[in-house]
Parts: C-alpha cells; structure tokens; sequence
C-alpha cells in the first residue's frame, strides 16, 4: 500500500514536476533562430533559403543533428521530413507531435515556420534539463516544402498527389526533384501517410503574420480555423510578333491581356462580401524582350477563404471574365489548377481551450482567430486533433526580411506550447 501511494506521488510528480509558471530559455530560442538564420544568409544580410535549395538542405541537416544531439531518434522520411521521436513512458499511447517548417518564401523572414522549429527545439531541452519524461511519446516533425504547397504534411496526410510532384517551385525544382534532393524518396511517398488516429494531437507554434494580436495588445493568438487556399497557373497565349511594325490595332498581346486580368482579379475578387483574398503573385512573359510582343504570358492565381464555396464562387467569376478579357484581346487562355490547394480546416475546440487555460495560467492574454495564411497544421487536422499558437507579428508584417516577433513574444509562445503539450499529456 505505502509503496503503491509513493509511486502514485512519484508518477504525479513526474506530471508536476515542472511548475505550470516554468518558462523557456528566450535567449537560447532566439539565439537559435539567429543561427538558423544563417542558413542561406546573403551578403545583404537577408537571408534566402526556399525549400529544396543548397540551404534548405543544410538546415535540415543542422536541425536533424540538434534534435539527435536532445536525444531523440530521428529520420528523414520519404516525403523529406525530419521526424524525430523521444519516448514516453506509455508506449502503447500515440505520439503528441508538434513542429513547423524551416523553408521560406523567397525574400522571406526569420520567423514564419522557423519559430514553430526552434521552440520546439527549446521545448525538448526544458524537459530534457528538467528530467522530464511524457507518458506519450513526443514527435517532433519539420516538415518539407511547407511555402510551395504544405507538401510534407500533405504527404502525412496521405493526400500529396502525384501530380503535385511535377509542380516547380522558386528554385525551378519539381516537387519530385525536391523530395530526392531532401533524401526522400518520391516512390515510397505514401508509406509516410498515417491514418486517424495514429497521433494522438497535433500543436503548431507560429507567428501571427497579421497585425491583430499586437493591435490589441494581446500575447497569445488562438487559431480556430485555417483558411482554405487554391492555386492555379493561368496562361495567355497571343503571337508573338515585331514591335516596331505591327500596328497597335491588330496586336494578340498576352501581356496586355495579363494585365487586364491581373487588375480584374483584384476587383471581382473585392466585389464580394467577406473577407476572402485573390492574389496574382508571378508573372513571366515570353519571349521577354522590349522589341517584341509577348506572346505568352503565365501568371500565378490564388485565391484564400474560410469557405470552400466562397473560393469557388469567385474563381467562378475570375475564369468568366478572364474568358471576356482573352476573347476582347484575340489571345487564348487556359486556367490550369495546381495540385497544391488546402481545404479550410477548423482547429480542434478541446485544445483551443486547453491552450486558452494554459496561457491565462502563465499570465497571458489571449484571442481566439482565424488564420488567413496556410499552415501545416491545416493538413495535420485531417488525422489527427490539431491546434495553433499564435504570437503577434511586428507591424503585421510577414513574407518579408521586415517580419519581427520580439524575443519575449517567441519565449510566451513556446513556453504556452510547452506546458499545452504536458497538459495534453495528462488529459489525454
Ligand atoms: O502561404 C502561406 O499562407 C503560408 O505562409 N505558407
Ligand atoms: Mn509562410
Ligand atoms: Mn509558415
């Protein structure tokens, strides 16, 4: 009996251990975004790092060793993810699993995704310092690719189609190429699917990326929902032909008609009621020269919102008056869908609120929010339960070397995913 109620105090003191007020080391997190950072940092002192390029690899290759260094058992899987796992004490309990990405978009910043990797680097080193050990095991997953389409996750999500793997991203890789490059391997890609229920949650640490928690002065951004986004490449094909002789009235002007469009996309896209975005971010023209008419023309086409029919209804509206535009301007054009789009997802209620407590608990404040950018966790949520931490972005600005979250915001946000990981560590 004694020994029994001593091993009950003992295995609760093991839950306990690490007071509900214990934080992380912030100058150990943000020293260890600094040297992330310096993956792919450039004589300007930016730094480029988009998925699959010569840094991207070595970041991984950094991360991988770190997570080995905390101890845990890690690999690179065939989707190019690094997953790393550190048992609990229950091995008949599934892994609680947390992480982000440490690709960026190109002329990015230091924060979007690699906050979410390097807290959760701190977050194994308080428990390993603190001599913690779960009940359930914890796997860590950086996943790959996350800006060119969440395809690390889509992948564990078991829903990356082939066809993705053709889709080039800003280093002119496909996808396919990308995932050899990362040490995946494109043929085995679905063996890194799970199915429901073999994670028992999912928590993803990121930046706001918006400009509301730091407006309203508020520590701690509680997703409930990511929005859905689509891609498409939409080609303008006119002929291409002399500059200098062909006369203004019968020109096939690709670009002209691009610009059109582009300018189209933004009004239709206004036009409705709510809070949906529509976004042409590229545009090539060929054959690209001041003395020549373009004759083809490719832009990017996004469009973002909570509702799937709301992303339909617009795009409906974008391609008919595309249509009008291209047939106006005597040039053909083609909507291609990209294999790249994210269904909205709704963030796990019990562990919204779970997040709610432990910050109020550490003094915080919080807001319940929206996500308007795409996330892993997005993906994540089909499998298993899965929630966001939210920290506020300076000025709201991400997608930029300008994006900057203060060192104590980062260190609130990873000690509130620290202490939501043990909570669901007991609860579940
Ligand atoms: O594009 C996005 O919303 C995300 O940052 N990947
Ligand atoms: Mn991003
Ligand atoms: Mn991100």
């Amino acid at each position: 009996m004694v020994i029994r109620l001593i091993s009950i105090f003992l295995c609760f003191g093991c839950a306990t251990l690490l007071a509900q007020q214990t934080k992380v080391n912030q100058n150990r997190l943000e020293r260890r975004i600094f040297e992330l950072a310096k993956f792919g940092l450039q004589e300007n002192g930016e730094t480029e790092r988009v998925a699959f390029s010569d840094a991207d690899i070595a970041a991984q290759q950094w991360v991988a060793q770190n997570l080995r260094d905390l101890g845990l058992d890690v690999h690179i899987d065939f989707a190019g993810n690094i997953v790393g796992r550190r048992k609990g004490k229950d091995s008949t309990k599934k892994p609680i699993s947390f992480g982000s990405h440490i690709d960026r978009v190109p002329h990015g910043g230091n924060y979007d995704g690699c906050l979410g990797s390097m807290a959760a680097l701190e977050v194994l080193t308080v428990l390993n310092e603190n001599k913690i050990t779960t009940q359930h095991p914890l796997e860590i997953i950086i996943f790959s690719n996350e800006e060119g389409g969440v395809m690390g996750s889509r992948a564990i999500a078991g829903h990356l189609k082939k066809s993705a793997l053709g889709v080039v991203n800003s280093t002119g890789y496909t996808m396919g190429e990308g995932i050899m490059r990362l040490g995946g391997d494109t043929t085995r890609i679905a063996e890194v699917a799970r199915n429901k229920g073999d994670i028992a949650a999912f928590v993803e640490l990121h930046i706001e990326q918006g400009g509301i928690l730091e407006k309203e002065h508020k520590d701690i951004g509680i997703v409930e929902g990511i929005v859905g986004l689509k891609w498409w490449d939409v080609e303008f094909t006119g002929f291409p032909n002399h500059a200098g002789t062909t006369p203004m009235n019968s020109r096939q002007d690709a670009l002209l008609a691009a610009a059109k469009f582009i300018v189209a996309v933004n009004e239709i896209t206004n036009s409705f009621e709510g809070a949906q975005v529509g976004t042409v971010g590229r545009i090539t023209a060929q054959p690209g020269a001041p003395n020549v008419i373009p004759g083809k023309v490719v832009t990017s086409l996004e469009i973002r919102d909570l509702s799937s029919e709301v992303i339909k209804k617009v795009y409906q509206a974008i391609e008919a008056k595309g249509k009008e535009i291209a047939k106006a301007s005597k040039v053909e054009i083609a909507f291609k869908p990209l294999d790249t789009t994210a269904d909205p997802a709704i963030m796990d209620t019990e562990i919204q609120n779970l997040i709610k407590t432990t910050a109020e608990k550490l003094g915080l404040s919080t807001k319940k929010m929206p996500s308007g950018a795409g996330h892993d966790a997005q993906d994540m949520a089909l499998i298993a339960p899965s929630a966001m931490i939210f920290v506020p972005s300076k000025g709201g600005i991400s997608h930029s070397p300008l994006e900057f979250t203060s060192a104590a915001d980062m260190a609130n946000g990873a000690t509130v995913l620290l202490h939501t990981i043990l909570a669901l560590d007991k609860k579940l």
